[in-house]
């Protein structure tokens, strides 16, 4: 049985993928979840899954090299798939530090512990092991608004301490595969929408927003276009890459779906008004009068899109969800999970995971 240590498995794009592993692989894989938990880790995400045999969560914060050296001495990992990061652009914005230390300090801990996990006597690697780091399309900077894409030979332009921090991550994962042929990839992704998003990102903030009557901030002239995924078309990506990528290449994951961000608001609030019954006393509240302009975000990259040919081409991925699908599933979510986006609001998250952790 294959055993996958997932970083960060309790996040947004990682509790997805652990979902959609055990969904397609069932019993035949074992996953080891190692998070720190921070604000935006939470082991709700997993509640339907925590009971599976096999499925460990492991409380640590990966720049504890100790902490994950002894994850892989007591067991024989096949596949990690390294999601734990800092992620919010704003907060990078703000407090650039704990993004270096987890970002790049933490990714390479990760890489060492693997590397002397699975490293030889003569320098080469154990058959069949696998690194995948999990990156992101602003490594590359931003493109005009009239043209261009994104390609993995596009020379690294990060703009925000939050995208230097992820260059840096990429670059050292680089620096194994070619200094040491360690086994790994890196996949490039754009933007990522769907359940468990926590609601500082712009597509859960505005669902949030706009369904209680709150204001709906608008960054510079709303303009700036991001390239959306849904975060299951990324998952079936990364698990695709791994098991039929070449080794040491990158791959971009993207699904050719710019919109601006002031389009994205508007398509939000049609589509509730479109989901939500007649009598719902929401309905009254969602509104475009909330659309609200506010100060930009400092070095707000303009436009970023995925070109995804390699990854079509050579391991032949493509997304699922279209935009209109993707985010009625969203919303849809969003209205059977109240109690999940109350508690993420109010912080008593924090509280549910202490106390399950202690009993575990
Ligand atoms: P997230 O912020 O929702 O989740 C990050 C997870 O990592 C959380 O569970 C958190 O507790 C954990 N974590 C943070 N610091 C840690 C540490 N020091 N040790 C152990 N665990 C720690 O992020 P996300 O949106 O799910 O992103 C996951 C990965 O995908 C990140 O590497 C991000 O750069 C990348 N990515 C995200 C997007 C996107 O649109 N969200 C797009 C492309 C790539
Ligand atoms: O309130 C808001 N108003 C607004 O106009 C927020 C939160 C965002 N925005 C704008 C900024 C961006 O142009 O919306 C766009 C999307 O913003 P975010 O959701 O913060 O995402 P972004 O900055 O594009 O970064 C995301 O995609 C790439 C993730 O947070 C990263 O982790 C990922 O690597």
């Amino acid at each position: 049985m294959r055993t996958y240590l997932v970083t960060g498995g309790a996040g947004f794009i990682g509790s997805n993928y652990i979902h959609y592993m055990f969904k397609k692989y069932d019993n035949e894989i074992r996953i080891i979840n190692v998070d720190k938990l921070t604000y935006a880790g939470n082991l709700e995400n997993l509640k339907d899954i925590e009971d599976r045999e096999n499925y460990t969560f492991v409380k640590a914060d990966i720049c504890d090299s100790e902490a994950i050296m002894k994850i892989f001495d007591e067991n024989d990992i096949d596949r990690v798939v390294h999601f734990a990061a800092e992620s919010h652009v704003d907060r990078s914005i703000r407090n650039p530090e704990v993004f270096v230390k987890t970002n790049v300090l933490g990714t390479l801990v990760m890489l060492n512990a693997a590397k002397s996990a699975w490293e030889l006597p003569d320098g080469t690697f154990k058959p069949d092991k696998k690194f995948l780091h999990v990156s992101t399309d602003e490594v590359y900077g931003s493109l005009e608004e009239d043209g261009g894409f994104f390609y993995e030979t596009t020379p690294y332009d990060p703009h925000s301490p939050y995208s230097a921090s992820k260059a840096s991550s990429d670059m050292l994962v680089k620096s194994y595969m070619d200094t040491y042929k360690f086994p790994a990839n890196i996949t490039n992704c754009s933007n990522n929408y769907g359940p468990y998003q926590f609601p500082e990102k712009l597509i859960p903030l505005i669902i949030n927003n706009a369904l209680q009557g709150k204001k709906l901030p608008v960054y510079g002239d709303g303009k700036n276009v991001r390239d959306w995924l849904y975060v299951m078309d990324h998952a079936k990506g990364i698990d695709m890459v791994q098991e039929k990528g070449r080794l040491f290449e990158t791959y971009n994951i993207g699904g050719h779906n710019e919109k601006q961000n002031i389009q994205i608001i508007h398509i939000i609030l049609d589509t509730l008004q479109e989901m939500l019954p007649e009598g719902d006393p929401r309905k009254e509240l969602v509104s475009e009068n909330l659309i609200t302009y506010v100060e930009d975000r400092k070095g707000h990259d303009r436009r970023y899109a995925i070109a995804p040919d390699k990854i079509k081409e050579e391991v032949g991925w493509y997304p699922e969800t279209c935009f209109e699908d993707g985010i009625r599933l969203t919303i849809q979510w969003f209205f059977e999970h109240e109690d999940w986006m109350k508690n993420v609001t109010s912080g008593d998250y924090q509280k549910y995971y202490e106390a399950m952790y202690k009993t575990k």
